[in-house]
C-alpha cells in the first residue's frame, strides 16, 4: 500500500519529474504538434520518458495531460486513459512513486476578464480530474496557472470530482505576481482556504528568479511548498525557444530553493532527466525544511492579501443598503454600478477591506450578492467581506469569489454555525463570530467571551482554526445603555488577550446621538487601545480615518509617523471627505475616475454630462484617452495589472460608444471608402474604432475587418470590394512585423492599392521603412491624410 502522499510531504523532500514538451521536441515532436497527441500515437515514447524520470530518482511523475480538456479535444477521455496507461506502466509496482494527474490552464480567461464563465471552467476541470482519478492517479496537480480565478475554478472542480490530494503551482513573473496580479501571499491565502495540500510555482522564470517567490510562499504557507522551475530563462533564437541552463547550474539553484523552504522540487520547460538527477544528488545532504503552521490571519482578493493582526484593518461599510436610499433604489433596479463606484471611492479613501451587503426585502439576495461581489471584484483589488444573514447568499458569493474573504457572520446559534461553517470549510474564509446566541446578546463581557469560546470549539469540528475566526463583541447604542460601550470593549480586550482577532462595527455606538462621528471615533480609539484588530467603519469620515492614523502614532506602530503625516497633510490640503464628494460630481474628474477605475456605468453618465459643454471628439481625445493612457502607463510600470487594464478599456469603450452617437454623420460620398483593420496578433481596437468614427463622420464608407486580422483577409477584402485604400492599426512592438507583412502582401497582390498605417507604437519613419504609403498620428490626421491620398 502506497503511503498517503499528504503525510509523506510533511516528513521528507520529494522530487517531481521535469519537462515533457521540450523533451518530446528533442525526440521529434513537430512544431505546432500537441505533446498530448503522443499518448495515442507514441505511447512507448511517453512511457519511456516517465521511466527515465523515475530512473533519475523522481517520486512524482506528471501525466502527459497538460493540454487535455473537453473543450479542446473530442477524444479527451481516450487521451487521458492513454496517458494514465503510460504512467501506470512506467511506475509499475513502485511504492515510492506517485502519479500526478496533470491539469493545465484552459487557454481562456475567466469572466469578466475573458469569455469563460466560472462554472464552465469548473465543469471542464472537474471532468478531467474525475477521469484522472478513475484511471488511478494518486494526486491532482494543477499547474502553470497565471490567473487566480481560473486557479480557483480548477481547485473547486478537482475537489468536487474526487477526494485525491490536490497540489497547485502558479506562474509568477519577474515582478513576483501572476499575469492577473496576484502575489504569492494572496495565492497562499486562497489556496490554503480551499484546503489544497501543497502550493508553489512552476515554469516562467528560471530557478534563480523564482527564489523570492519561494521565500515568500514559505514564509506564509502552512502547507508544503513546490518549486518546479524552467532550466533558466527562455531564449528565442531562429524561431526556436531554448533553455540553456546546465544540469550542474540547475542543480545548484534548486539546492537554494530547497534551503529557502521548497519541500517538493522538480523541473518545468527545458529540464531533462539529467537536470533532475543532478539536482537530487546535489540536494542529498541539504536538511529538509518542513512546512510549519503559520499563525497568520489573512484575507485576500484576486490580487492582494491583507493581514489581520498587524496595523488595524479598516473595513469600509458603504456598500450596505441600510440608511442609503440611493443604493436601495440601485439594488431594486439590479444596477450594480452604485456598488462598483462606491468600492472605488472607499479604496481611494483608504479602506483595506470592503463589506458587501445587499440585504433588502423582496430581492433575490443570493443572486444579487453573487452579482455584486462579481461587479466589485472586477473593479477593486481589495479583499471583500461577504455580509449576509442568508447562508444561501454566502454560499453563492463564496463560490465565485477570487480569494479568501471575510465571512460575516456566524453567532453562537447552532443553526448559524451548522449553515456557514461547512461553506467556509469548503471555500475558505475568515469568519466573523458574533457573541450572541439563542438567548440573545448577553449583558456581561464574561458571557460574550464564553460564547466566543463556544463558537471556536464548534469551528474546530470543521477544521476551521482559531486564526480563521475574528470575534465581534457587538457594539450597542450608548444612548440606550450607558454601560454598553464598556461591556463591548471589555469583552474585546479579554478576547484579544487570549489571542483572538477582534472586529467591531463602530457606528451603532452613537445611534440616536448628535455629532455621531465624534462618538464613533472616540469609541474606535478606545477599542484600538484594547487591541481591536479590525473595524467596520465609514472610510469617508475624517474623524474615523484620524482615529486610525493617530492610533498608529500613539501605539508605536507608525515609527516614522509617516502614516499619520500622510493623513494630516491630506487633511490640511483639502477637506477630504467633502472634497471627495464634490470631485465625484465634477463630470470631467468623474469621467477620468470612471475610466481609470473601470466603472462603465459612471463613464457613460459623466460622458453624457460633459456633452452639455463639450464636443464629443474633444471629450474622447481630451479626457477618455488620457485617462486610459494613465492606466496603460501604470500597467507598463507594474503598478496596475491586466484586470484593471481590461476594465478600464471597457469603461473607455462604453464612454466612446455613448459619445459616438453624438458625432454627426454626413452622407457617404462616392470614392470615399476605406478598409480598416487591426493587424494579426493584435487585439487593441479602441484606436482603430475611433479612426472609423472619424472617417464615417466625414462621409467615408468603412469596411471594418475588426482586430487580429490576418494579411490574407485584408487582401481578400480589397479584391472583393475593389476598395483602393487600406488603413492598418497596430499597438504592440510584437505586432509591427504583421503590419509589414500586410503592407507587402497588399502591394504585391493588389498593385495600386494604397496603405495608410497608425497606432501608438508607430512612427512616420517606421511607416516609410515598411513601405506604407502614409502614416497618421491620430484619428483626425488619418482622415486628412486619406483625403489627400485620394486627391479630395
Ligand atoms: Co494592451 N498594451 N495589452 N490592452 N494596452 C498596450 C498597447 C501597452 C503599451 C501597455 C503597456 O505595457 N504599457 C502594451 C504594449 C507594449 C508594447 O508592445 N510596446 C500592451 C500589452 C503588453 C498588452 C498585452 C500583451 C497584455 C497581456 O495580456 N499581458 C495584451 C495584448 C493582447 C494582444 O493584442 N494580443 C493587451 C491587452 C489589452 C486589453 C485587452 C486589456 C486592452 C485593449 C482593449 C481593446 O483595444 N479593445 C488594452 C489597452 C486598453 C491598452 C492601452 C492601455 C491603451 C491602448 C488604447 O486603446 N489607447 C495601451 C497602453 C497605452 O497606449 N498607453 C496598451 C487609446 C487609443 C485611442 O490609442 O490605439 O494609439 P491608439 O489610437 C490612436 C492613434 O494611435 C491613432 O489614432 C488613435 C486615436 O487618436 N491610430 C491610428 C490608431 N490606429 C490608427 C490607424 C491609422 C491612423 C491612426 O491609420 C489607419
Amino acid at each position: 500500500m502506497r503511503p498517503d502522499i499528504r503525510e509523506v510531504i510533511k516528513k521528507k523532500r520529494l522530487w517531481f519529474d521535469g519537462a515533457t514538451g521540450t523533451v518530446l521536441q528533442s525526440k521529434g515532436l513537430g512544431a505546432g504538434e500537441a505533446p498530448e497527441q503522443w499518448n495515442l500515437s507514441h505511447p512507448d515514447v511517453i512511457e519511456s520518458l516517465h521511466r527515465s524520470y523515475i530512473g533519475a530518482g523522481c517520486n512524482i511523475i506528471k501525466t502527459n495531460t497538460f493540454g487535455v480538456n473537453p473543450s479542446k479535444y473530442e477524444n479527451w477521455r481516450e487521451m487521458i486513459a492513454a496517458a494514465m496507461k503510460c504512467a501506470r506502466a512506467a511506475r509499475g509496482d513502485r511504492e515510492d512513486v506517485y502519479i500526478a494527474f496533470d491539469i493545465g490552464p484552459t487557454g481562456r480567461l475567466c469572466e469578466p476578464l475573458g469569455d469563460l464563465p466560472f462554472e464552465e471552467a469548473v465543469a471542464l476541470f472537474s471532468e478531467c480530474a474525475k477521469a484522472g482519478a478513475e484511471e488511478g492517479a494518486d494526486l491532482i496537480l494543477i499547474e502553470t496557472m497565471n490567473d487566480c480565478t481560473e486557479t480557483k475554478a480548477a481547485v473547486v472542480g478537482a475537489k468536487e470530482a474526487c477526494s485525491l490530494p490536490v497540489f497547485v503551482t502558479n506562474v509568477y513573473d519577474e515582478s513576483g505576481r501572476l499575469m492577473t496580479g496576484a502575489t504569492p501571499a494572496a495565492m497562499a491565502a486562497m489556496l490554503e482556504g480551499l484546503r489544497v495540500d501543497a502550493i508553489g510555482a512552476n515554469c516562467s522564470l528560471g530557478p534563480d528568479l523564482m527564489l523570492p517567490v519561494i521565500k515568500e510562499l514559505a514564509a506564509c504557507s502552512s502547507v508544503p511548498v513546490i518549486a518546479n522551475p524552467n532550466a533558466g530563462m527562455p531564449d528565442l533564437r531562429d524561431g526556436v525557444t531554448r533553455y540553456e541552463m546546465s544540469e550542474n547550474d540547475f542543480a545548484l539553484s534548486l539546492g537554494k530553493l530547497a534551503e529557502a523552504g521548497a519541500g517538493i522540487l522538480g523541473g518545468c520547460c527545458g529540464t531533462t532527466p539529467g537536470h533532475i538527477s543532478a539536482a537530487i544528488a546535489a540536494a542529498k545532504d541539504l536538511p529538509f525544511v518542513p512546512a510549519t503552521e503559520k499563525d497568520i490571519t489573512v484575507v485576500s482578493s484576486y490580487a492582494s492579501s491583507c493581514v489581520i493582526g498587524g496595523l488595524p484593518v479598516m473595513i469600509g461599510e458603504r456598500i450596505n443598503p441600510t440608511g442609503k436610499p440611493l443604493y436601495r433604489d440601485a439594488l431594486r433596479r439590479g444596477d450594480l454600478s452604485y456598488a462598483a463606484s462606491e468600492a472605488v471611492r472607499e479604496e481611494e479613501a483608504g479602506a483595506d477591506v470592503l463589506d458587501i451587503n445587499v440585504g433588502l426585502p423582496g430581492i433575490d439576495e443570493a443572486d444579487m450578492m453573487k452579482k455584486t461581489v462579481a461587479a466589485v471584484q472586477a473593479v477593486s483589488p481589495l479583499p471583500l467581506q461577504i455580509d449576509s444573514a442568508s447562508a444561501e447568499a454566502v454560499a453563492a458569493a463564496l463560490r465565485i469569489y477570487s480569494g479568501k474573504p471575510l465571512v460575516n457572520s456566524v453567532s453562537g446559534e447552532k443553526k448559524k454555525t451548522d449553515a456557514v461553517f461547512p461553506l467556509v470549510a469548503k471555500y475558505g474564509g475568515v469568519v466573523v463570530c458574533l457573541t450572541m446566541d439563542e438567548n440573545g446578546i448577553p449583558g456581561t463581557a464574561g458571557e460574550r467571551v464564553e460564547i466566543a469560546l463556544k463558537i471556536a470549539k464548534e469551528a474546530e469540528k470543521y477544521g476551521i482554526r482559531k486564526k480563521d475566526l475574528i470575534i465581534d463583541t457587538l457594539t450597542m447604542a450608548v444612548s440606550a445603555d450607558p454601560d454598553a460601550a464598556a461591556v463591548t470593549l471589555d469583552a474585546a480586550g479579554a478576547l484579544a488577550g487570549m489571542g483572538f482577532k477582534t472586529v467591531l462595527g463602530v457606528s451603532n455606538v452613537s445611534f440616536g446621538l448628535p455629532q455621531r462621528d465624534l462618538v464613533n471615533a472616540a469609541f474606535l480609539s478606545a477599542a484600538l487601545g484594547r487591541g481591536l484588530s479590525a473595524a467596520i467603519v465609514n472610510p469617508f469620515s475624517e474623524q474615523i480615518r484620524g482615529a486610525f492614523a493617530t492610533y498608529g502614532l500613539l501605539s508605536g506602530t507608525d515609527p516614522a509617523c509617516s502614516r499619520y503625516i500622510g493623513f494630516a497633510t491630506a487633511c490640511a490640503g483639502e477637506k477630504k471627505s467633502d472634497a471627495a464628494v464634490a470631485k465625484a460630481e465634477d463630470p470631467e474628474d468623474g469621467l477620468k475616475r470612471a475610466v481609470k477605475g473601470g466603472l462603465s456605468g459612471d463613464a457613460v453618465k459623466f460622458a453624457g454630462a460633459l456633452l452639455e459643454s463639450r464636443d464629443p471628439l474633444d471629450i474622447i481625445n481630451g479626457t477618455v484617452i488620457p485617462a486610459l493612457e494613465e492606466v496603460g502607463a501604470a500597467f507598463g510600470e507594474k503598478r496596475a495589472y491586466l484586470p484593471q487594464l481590461l476594465m478600464s478599456a471597457e469603461a473607455a469603450v462604453a464612454a466612446i460608444n455613448a459619445l459616438k452617437s453624438r458625432i454627426g454623420k454626413i452622407e457617404t460620398a462616392p470614392g470615399r471608402e476605406v478598409i480598416l483593420a487591426t493587424v494579426r496578433g493584435d487585439i487593441h481596437d479602441i484606436g482603430k474604432n475611433i479612426v472609423k468614427v472619424m472617417f464615417e463622420s466625414h462621409g467615408w464608407r468603412v469596411y471594418d475587418l475588426g482586430r487580429d486580422v490576418p494579411p490574407e483577409k485584408v487582401l481578400e477584402c480589397v479584391k472583393e470590394t475593389g476598395c483602393r485604400l487600406v488603413g492598418l492599426s497596430a499597438l504592440m512592438t510584437t505586432t509591427m512585423p504583421a503590419m509589414e507583412e500586410t503592407v507587402k502582401l497588399i502591394h504585391s497582390r493588389a498593385p495600386g492599392t494604397l496603405v495608410m498605417v497608425g497606432g501608438a507604437v508607430l512612427t512616420a519613419e517606421y511607416a516609410e521603412m515598411i513601405g506604407a504609403d502614409a502614416y497618421a498620428a491620430d484619428a483626425s490626421e488619418a482622415v486628412a491624410v486619406a483625403e489627400k491620398m485620394i486627391g479630395k
